[in-house]
């Protein structure tokens, strides 16, 4: 027999608009859940959307030959700006294919290994200013910003943003910031109104800025030409194997874009969580340390192939990305109209959201799921986990391209910070998200000094 999905008590009109938060609607999606069994509906004014927080229908799911990812708000409204970009890309919009066969060769463990010089000089400009600046608050997100966008403009691109030599972030960043935020302001808007109120002028003065950007990234190649295969030389030469064409120029602006933020923002976050739960939980920082020690000891400097031995700081990243998966729900839809859970009608094109926080938290899965617990990743439980109660890289065809990427670059930067600093938490820090498109902790503040032989 089929069940209505079930949801909060809504209002004519404006449904649960005015209930949902708008500047932690994820954290509001999380409490929602905890209230149902794995499925749960909200109505944005007269736009609703379906929930899952359950591995048994994340498996549903993720069955590829009945759903596939939808790009609906607050996604589709940054078509404007990314377009077709591999992330927004629809996914039988035929720019998907041909970027994605032609950017995977950037993604291979070989090619990681090509970026590895260039993640090892921007993590260790990030200890350099730690060293520079003893006893000085660090305001953990944005160093973890400066590291993560100039990875990725250097590994990616060739180009240098010296973010660790300026004490403002990049007008980029405070842009691209701004931008997400007032895309996400939409979702909690009646949609009528939305489609009568025009952006405010210095929206596209923002996007112009994030632009320009972009254009001088590619003016920078064109003037300066080099000949490895990294992201950028593939975006403007490679041809698709499949149809032998290359990418158009607008595609590569939006591609260029797409990784510039896809490629720093949540690594930023996850590197955020991850300083938080370590001086949260001392026991764990304790053993990351000892496995630092062990491979790495004193000032070692770290070679690729060492990352592969970092288990413990393995471990703590994924735990980190369970509790708090940093791109918070992707939403997929069905080809046909389906039935799912056995009693839940979802019509042909319906948007449901997968929502990892609350999907990293299923009781059927993990057992004390507030728990922080590294151990839950040791091979032996791992292998014990429903396959479908972790998500935090998506989904199938459309997860995550640059997964290895973010791990190699999470693990490198750890390990130096480990390897050179004593951490410590001197205003007691109580965690609070800020939610973009993102999660981040907000306003966490540390302290770091150089490690003495006896730490
Ligand atoms: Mn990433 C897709 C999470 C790091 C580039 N990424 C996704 C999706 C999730 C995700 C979830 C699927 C979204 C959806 O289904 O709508 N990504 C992460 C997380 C991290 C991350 C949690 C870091 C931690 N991502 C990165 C990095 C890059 C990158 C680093 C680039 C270097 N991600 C992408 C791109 C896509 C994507 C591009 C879209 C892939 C596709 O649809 O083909």
């Amino acid at each position: 027999p089929l069940h209505p999905i079930p949801h909060p008590p809504r209002w004519p009109v404006v449904g649960n608009l005015l209930q949902i938060p708008k500047s932690r609607m994820a954290q509001y999606f999380l409490e929602v859940s905890r209230n149902y069994d794995g499925i749960f509906e909200l109505d944005f004014g007269g736009f609703t959307t379906p929930f899952v927080s359950s591995a048994a229908l994340a498996e549903e799911l993720s069955d590829e030959t009945r759903f596939r990812k939808v790009v609906r708000p607050p996604l589709s409204l940054l078509r404007d700006i990314v377009g077709d970009g591999l992330f927004t890309a629809k996914s039988d919009e035929p720019n998907w294919g041909k970027a994605h066969r032609i950017l995977m060769p950037a993604f291979s463990q070989r090619a990681m290994k090509g970026y590895f010089d260039a993640m090892l000089e921007v993590a260790s400009q990030l200890c350099t200013r730690w060293e520079s600046h003893p006893g000085e608050d660090i305001l953990v997100a944005d160093d973890m910003t400066r590291l993560t966008l100039d990875t990725i403009s250097l590994a990616g691109f060739g180009y240098r943003f010296h973010s660790f030599e300026s004490r403002q972030l990049h007008p980029f960043l405070g842009a691209m910031v701004r931008v997400l935020a007032a895309n996400m302001a939409k979702l909690t808007q009646l949609p009528m109104f939305n489609r009568l109120r025009r952006d405010p002028a210095d929206y596209y003065a923002d996007i112009d800025t994030m632009n320009a950007l972009v254009d001088e990234v590619i003016r920078a190649r064109r003037e300066n030409p080099t000949g490895d295969n990294d992201l950028l030389n593939l975006m403007l030469t490679a041809e698709d194997p499949d149809t032998g064409e290359t990418l158009d120029d607008l595609n590569i602006r939006h591609q260029v874009l797409t990784f510039l933020v896809a490629g720093h923002e949540t690594t930023s976050g996850l590197l955020t969580f991850t300083l938080y739960f370590l001086l949260r939980n001392p026991h764990v920082l304790a053993q990351a340390y000892a496995e630092v020690d062990r491979l790495l000891p004193g000032d070692t400097v770290p070679e690729y192939r060492d990352l592969a031995q970092l288990d413990v700081i393995e471990r703590v990243l994924k735990e980190s990305l369970r509790l708090w998966p940093t791109a918070p729900a992707f939403m997929v839809a069905p080809y046909e109209d389906t039935i799912i859970g056995g009693r839940y009608r979802i019509r042909r094109n319906q948007g449901v959201s997968v929502h990892l926080p609350a999907l990293h938290r299923d009781p059927a899965v993990w057992s004390d799921p507030e728990v922080f617990d590294i151990d839950r990743f040791l091979p032996e439980n791992e292998a014990k986990i429903h396959p479908h109660g972790y998500k935090p890289f998506g989904n199938g065809q459309r997860a995550c391209i640059g997964r290895q990427f973010a791990l190699t670059e999470a693990k490198l930067a750890l390990a130096l910070i480990l390897q050179r600093f004593a951490l410590s938490d001197p205003h007691d820090y109580q965690l609070e998200i800020k939610e973009t498109l993102t999660l981040k902790p907000d306003n966490f503040r540390i302290r770091a000094r150089r490690r003495q032989p006896h730490d």
